[in-house]
């Protein structure tokens, strides 16, 4: 599969809360083939499938004990193998989630390094007689101390998920050996979790972009073998200043980067501020002009497996649910660049409420609670949680408003807002998602064409993007009705209300287009 990368749409799957073909309550690669026709019907042509390695899953997934193998409880290797060519066959790309910096602690390469100071593998991982002082992602220390060799291994996330030594050119030429194997099992890609921290910098005393950073990701992807990958490094430093570094074409490292500005976490994700929806279209808007000026392609996403439900933290999920849905859709389906939509993005799903901390799962939840138990009060510790945690976006997707079981207890707006309910309701978010995928194949200034900011105040966000003899013109009111005067000789392509475009209400979202 080739694809010119501004034609890519991403559809990110999180497997284990995606769909359960045989009950157990997980779900699985059988559920994600009984859903392509569901996928390939909202118009994307490529996913995003995060772990389904072998994996004590301390981190669902993220903590890998063995790189090669998918794990039974997902369907095991021969499945994927199905999977890779059924999406093939349906003209959808398919990228794997690649975990560089760290593995578990199960993984054999972490059990044999710990048997000895001389073991061949010692020097596979980081250690150090005295810890320095960096924090774990995850909370607390990120150095634990093995009794047996006297010595800390260093965890940049949990216990259990032990960082990588890349200066050790054993563990370079291994994760090459991953992802040939991967290649040659058809995958197109590779998206790559927090790979700007594979190389350190313990001189300036900082847990990654570290000096040899990009000659790693160049040994890695800068080869024959990986030239028609399409492949994503998360990047949390990534900025207007590097990424250029990162994913300039002549440098053979990367096709582009998840950076994470616009979703304004600088406050931590248990902070209860909620960003304004201005803000979000500020970093968005700034981010696409410095990317395209540039020459560069940047992804364009609200959500994923980390972040809390986009309709909750930006705009309204109570209301104005539908009409927030959309216009969030909207934004991430308009701008330039490659969009990335995450599982129930596209049916509008919210943030899940629960009243009792044993309803929560994810590791930097637990540790968080933890560690602020007693400090807080439980309604506090309550509200941060259900506002910030990463289990906002892992609960099952509801399929239709039934109760299963399921590994995690479930989305607590199930009964209202599941699949079923959206393709009955007349305002159908996943509809409204599908026509704007349809826009963005059929006009090629949606995709190659330039951008520019045409307003943007506490009101509205306006842009147009443009090539030769056409325009389309998005407008984006946020919480307050404002008027306004529609653009001379054009014609509404998709609307999220309907009616007189003379008065714009609380989040609506329009699209125009101009021919000339
Ligand atoms: O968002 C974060 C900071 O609070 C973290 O949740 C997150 O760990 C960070 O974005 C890095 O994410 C990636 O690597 C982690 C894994 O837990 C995440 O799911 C993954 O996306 C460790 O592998």
């Amino acid at each position: 599969m080739r694809l010119k990368k501004e034609n890519l749409i991403f559809y990110q799957i999180y497997p284990k809360s995606f769909c359960d073909s045989d009950g157990d309550g997980v779900g699985d690669i059988g559920g994600i083939l009984s859903k392509i026709e569901y996928i390939k019907n909202l118009g994307v042509n490529a996913v995003w499938l995060t772990p389904c390695y072998a994996s004590p899953e301390v981190d669902n997934g993220y903590d890998i004990s063995d790189y090669y193998a998918i794990a039974e409880k997902y369907g095991g290797t021969k499945k994927m193998e199905t999977l890779i060519e059924k999406f093939h066959e349906n003209g959808i790309a398919v990228v794997l989630d690649f975990v560089a910096n760290h593995t578990s602690t199960a993984h054999p390469w972490f059990q044999a390094a710990k048997k000895s100071k001389d073991n061949p593998y010692r020097d596979y991982y980081i250690w150090r007689a005295e810890p320095n002082e960096w924090q774990s992602i995850f909370g607390g220390t990120a150095w634990e101390f093995d009794g047996k060799t006297g010595e800390y291994y260093l965890h940049s996330f949990a216990v259990e998920q032990a960082d990588l030594n890349w200066d050790n050119p054993r563990v370079r030429k291994e994760m090459r050996a991953v992802i040939d194997f991967w290649i040659a099992k058809g995958v197109d890609g590779f998206r790559c979790d927090v790979l700007d921290m594979i190389s350190k910098d313990f001189e300036k005393g900082e847990n990654g972009s570290g000096p040899r950073l990009h000659e790693y990701i160049r040994e890695l992807f800068g080869r024959e073998e990986t030239d028609r990958l399409f492949t994503v490094g998360e990047c949390w430093s990534a900025n207007a200043e590097n990424a250029r570094a990162f994913c300039e074409e002549k440098r053979k490292e990367l096709t582009t980067v998840f950076a994470f500005d616009h979703l304004c976490v600088e406050n931590g994700r248990f902070s209860m501020e909620k960003p304004a929806l201005q803000e979000l279209c500020k970093r968005l808007s700034e981010w696409q002009i410095s990317m395209r000026r540039q020459g560069l392609c940047p992804t364009v996403f609200l959500e994923n497996h980390d972040q809390p439900r986009s309709v909750s933290r930006f705009a309204d999920d109570g209301k104005y649910r539908y009409e927030s849905a959309t216009l969030l859709g909207g934004l991430t389906l308009l701008h330039y660049g490659i969009p990335f939509l995450y599982q129930g993005q596209e049916i509008g799903m919210t943030n899940s409420r629960h009243e009792s901390l044993k309803e929560f799962n994810d590791v930097e939840t637990c540790n968080y609670a933890r560690a602020n138990f007693g400090k807080l009060t439980e309604k506090e510790l309550l509200d941060t949680i259900n506002a910030g945690s990463r289990d906002n976006a892992r609960r099952p997707i509801p399929w239709d408003g039934k109760d299963k079981k399921s590994w995690i207890t479930p989305y607590s707006r199930r009964r209202e807002i599941n699949v079923s309910a959206d393709f009955r309701a007349e305002k159908s978010v996943y509809s409204f998602y599908r026509a704007l995928i349809a826009l963005r194949k059929e006009y090629a200034c949606l995709t190659q064409g330039a951008y520019e900011r045409l307003e943007l105040n506490e009101t509205r966000y306006i842009f147009r993007r443009w090539s030769a003899g056409e325009e389309i013109i998005a407008a984006f009111n946020f919480e307050k009705p404002s008027s306004f005067t529609p653009p001379e000789n054009a014609k509404v392509l998709l609307d999220n209300y309907g009616g007189s475009a003379k008065r714009l209400q609380p989040y609506r979202c329009i699209v125009f287009l101009r021919k000339s």
